[in-house]
């Protein structure tokens, strides 16, 4: 183990021919994702200030293509159009995210700027009226840049407080229509990104930061929520969550060091945010490993994150081996404290999926199903959305190719029939959301890779064509009843 063919005779949906809408139970929806830095573009319009990504872009040698998202895709212009795609191809969800530094200018909260208000009305209006639910994300990484740089932004507590009354603004603007709220996307990302390795804004690299950054991220996520089930919740019947990313973690053999350091790494990524909101403290291995270096909660913080969500969301994208080691080099911080080592091949040697074009996504598909039955099982059946799945290709510079992107159409099938799986196992899976709609801002790898359903034309007025894989989940989300099939 894992000898790749005994393994995949777990997993026999991996090799059913179709999904299908009736492979999922009635009320369970499909829609597909963006987030405001990567596509909206317009960073001097409409009263935005500055995000730490403005900054951090503007640094030399710190993404791929030396870009940004000045311009992104042009959302904050077509929006219109993008949501008459969504529509089109019969997603039922859109998950897009709110720029907190449209809202405050400053992070700060003092004056709200009326135009971004009425940018997001627009959006949530015009989905409404096309009959798509919005589920709005507060938080997706484009911190203000007057907050990193009056506070300290994510290592100061007081970060809470300010994002509390950016989300409280965001309930009373928005929340008459918005029924499913994200506070937070991927805090792991931010603390390890932003605060470990360095690649993403703030681009800080410490050993001890990552834990500061994520605490004071879990905070603020509870005091939003504290905010909505006391001033809205009631009012407005809507649902609020946290949505977490989560490699899924294999053990690499069945020897008992393996077992346990694989359930370590979960405890390390996921349980790092899901044992606070569900216990009120991280998990036990991680106060062992790290001792000082990870902040107390007070009894008081303690009762304010446990049990601080509706529901979860779960990002995902791919899966390692995992095997014990005590042998990492310095630079692998986090891994370090962990423990592990991942591994990305089976037995033999085979790549553990096909590559997609970022270096870390493999396709395995068995893996989401893994990752959603490990968080119901061991969080008390939470009801789950997949917020984010999907898989990057190289711009080969053809738009012919690019819009022929059947490993895309292939990573989708084998993801939701593991989706269907997971529900069948038990999960109370409840929508699930492709990423990503359009072609986008790569964070630290630029517009060099294609995560989209439709492509966009760079090169000619970032023109919108959709591939295969979108009119693949078109015809899912028609139940197959539309003959039309590929239009162009
Ligand atoms: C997500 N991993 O991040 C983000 O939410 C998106 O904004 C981003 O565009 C998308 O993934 C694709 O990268 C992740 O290594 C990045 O497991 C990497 C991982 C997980 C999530």
């Amino acid at each position: 183990m894992p000898n790749k063919e005994e393994f995949l005779k777990d997993h026999p949906y991996l090799f059913n021919k179709e999904v299908s809408r009736s492979d999922f139970p009635p009320a369970f929806f499909f829609g597909v994702a963006t987030s405001a830095y990567q596509i909206e573009g317009a960073c001097n319009e409409g009263g935005r200030g500055p995000s730490i990504w403005d900054a951090f872009t503007r640094r030399e040698g710190t993404i791929l293509d030396a870009s940004n998202g000045d311009i992104a895709v042009d959302h904050y212009h077509r929006y219109k159009e993008d949501i008459e795609l969504i529509a089109k191809l019969g997603f039922e969800a859109y998950r897009f995210s709110i720029s907190w530094s449209r809202i405050f200018p400053d992070g700060l909260g003092t004056k709200i700027n009326e135009e971004g208000v009425t940018f997001y009305n627009n959006i949530i209006n015009t989905l409404l009226e096309r009959g798509i639910q919005p589920y709005a994300t507060l938080y997706h990484w484009d911190l203000p840049l007057h907050l990193e740089e009056s506070i300290g932004g994510w290592l100061n507590k007081d970060v809470a407080k300010y994002f509390g009354i950016y989300a409280d603004a965001c309930f009373a603007s928005f929340g008459d229509r918005v029924k499913h709220w994200i506070t937070i996307n991927e805090p792991q990302q931010t603390s390890i990104n932003g605060y470990d390795t360095g690649i993403f804004a703030p681009g800080r690299r410490s050993s001890t930061e990552p834990y500061l950054a994520a605490h004071h991220q879990i905070l603020a996520h509870a005091t939003a929520v504290s905010i909505y089930r006391s001033k809205y919740k009631e009012k407005q019947g809507g649902q609020i969550g946290l949505v977490v990313d989560c490699e899924w973690a294999e053990p690499k053999s069945n020897k008992v060091e393996d077992k346990i350091a694989a359930t370590r790494r979960l405890d390390f990524h996921l349980g790092w945010y899901l044992h606070p909101l569900y216990y009120g403290d991280y998990p036990e291995v991680m106060r062992e490993t790290l001792a000082e270096k990870l902040p107390m909660f007070t009894e008081e913080e303690k009762a304010l994150i446990r049990n601080s969500y509706d529901f979860l969301g779960l990002n995902h994208y791919t899966s390692r081996f995992i095997a014990h080691t005590t042998e990492l080099p310095e630079n692998h911080n986090f891994y370090r404290a962990q423990g592990v080592a991942r591994i990305d091949e089976w037995d033999g040697g085979e790549p553990i999926g096909e590559r997609a074009a970022s270096e870390w996504l493999y396709v395995c598909p068995w893996g989401l199903r893994k990752a959603l039955v490990y968080i119901s099982q061991r969080y008390n059946n939470p009801p789950l959305y997949v917020t984010e799945n999907g898989m990057d290709d190289e711009d080969t510079g053809s738009l012919h190719e690019m819009l022929d992107d059947k490993l895309r159409v292939q990573y989708y099938k084998g993801y939701l029939a593991a989706v269907s799986q997971a529900i069948k196992d038990g999960a109370n899976v409840r929508g699930y959301f492709a990423w990503s709609l359009l072609d986008n801002f790569e964070w630290q790898l630029g517009y060099t890779k294609r995560f989209g359903l439709v492509y966009v034309d760079y090169k000619n007025g970032l023109t919108r064509h959709p591939k295969s894989s979108a009119y693949w989940f078109a015809r899912l989300l028609k139940g197959g009843e539309d003959k039309k099939g590929k239009e162009d």
